[in-house]
């Protein structure tokens, strides 16, 4: 396939022996992908997805309690460089909620800003998931989390994106799509949290993941228009939106996995679409792997769907 095609010629640059593969890590469950280029490598920070057990998480359902970053130079090597950050180390969240869901990182100004949701314990008052920080100088970590979740933003999936003014912006989904502008010490909201509109309405969206290209503002999202999550994405000219609908980005999962959640970065000329599928776990849609193929954009914009490649 032409992704394959395109990972191995970019691959073989730096080694003569190593093909591309889906999914990318083999050794541990991954998913939510969000993937990083910071200096001249590929950083994806996943969601770690483990095996509920009686008294540990809830049998049957998404189980995490860490999250590892892994790096890769050549999208075809991926290096682990550990667990960042535990559901334990975090002082405001529940450390037996196993409920670190889909994460992001992003840098400003010789900081690292790692964002994930989790479940706060009780004492904090906060009622299902709060979104937290974690700050580190390197993008392995250490990362330090901050001791209380960001103010007013509840809900999962949280993503952020810096645009060539420099304002940041976060992202985050509670059924619907969510955003705010962050101020300048990314750690604090700058603005009232909106809803994003004009998204389809009905079916659930989540897994927001913008980012800017010519001027166009894409923001991407996981839908569940039919049966199961397809990847769609909706332009604006402004970073909040008002958006319009344009187009599916890769179809629901032939293999039924009820969820996809994706990231679209731009490395050494090429674009690319992070994603996840239950290849490894075809029995158990909670079990996910990370995936990535290139991905296309038409000369008025717009993005050439893209076929998950399997091998
Ligand atoms: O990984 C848990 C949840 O599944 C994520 O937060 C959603 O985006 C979906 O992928």
């Amino acid at each position: 396939p032409k992704s394959s095609t395109l990972f191995c010629a970019i691959s073989c640059l730096f080694t003569l022996s190593v093909k591309a593969q889906n999914p990318l890590i083999t050794n541990q469950f991954t998913a939510d992908p969000s993937a990083r280029v910071f200096g001249d490598s590929v950083y994806i920070y996943p969601s770690h997805d483990i095996l509920a057990r009686p008294g540990h998480g809830r049998v049957g359902w998404f189980c995490m309690e860490d999250y590892h970053v892994f790096s890769s130079a050549n999208l075809t090597e991926w290096k682990d460089q550990g667990a960042i950050v535990s559901q334990t180390t975090v002082p405001w969240a529940d450390s037996t909620a196993y409920s670190m869901w889909a994460p992001d990182c992003i840098y400003r100004k010789g900081k690292y800003y790692f964002y994930f949701p989790a479940t706060a314990k009780a004492s904090e008052g906060n009622r299902g998931f709060s979104i937290g920080v974690a700050v580190a100088d390197k993008p392995y970590g250490p990362f330090i989390p901050q001791t209380k979740p960001i103010a007013g933003v509840h809900g999962i999936d949280p993503n952020v994106f810096i645009d060539k003014d420099g304002q940041a912006y976060l992202y985050w989904a509670q059924g619907n799509i969510y955003g705010a502008k962050l101020k300048e010490n990314m750690l604090e909201l700058a603005s009232e949290p909106q809803i994003l509109k004009e998204l389809p309405e009905k079916g659930l969206k989540e897994g927001p993941y913008l980012f800017e290209r010519n001027g166009t503002y894409y923001l991407t999202y996981p839908h569940a228009a039919n049966k199961t999550e397809r990847l769609e994405y909706a332009t604006s000219n402004s970073p909040l939106g008002p958006f319009k609908f344009t187009g599916v980005i890769m179809d629901e999962s032939p293999s039924g996995c009820w969820t996809n959640h994706q990231s679209i970065i731009k490395f050494r000329n090429q674009w690319y679409l992070f994603y996840h599928d239950d290849q490894l776990s075809p029995k158990f849609d909670k079990s996910r792997s990370i995936r990535a193929d290139s991905l296309f954009f038409n000369s008025d914009g717009t993005i050439q769907k893209v076929i998950p490649t399997l091998r």
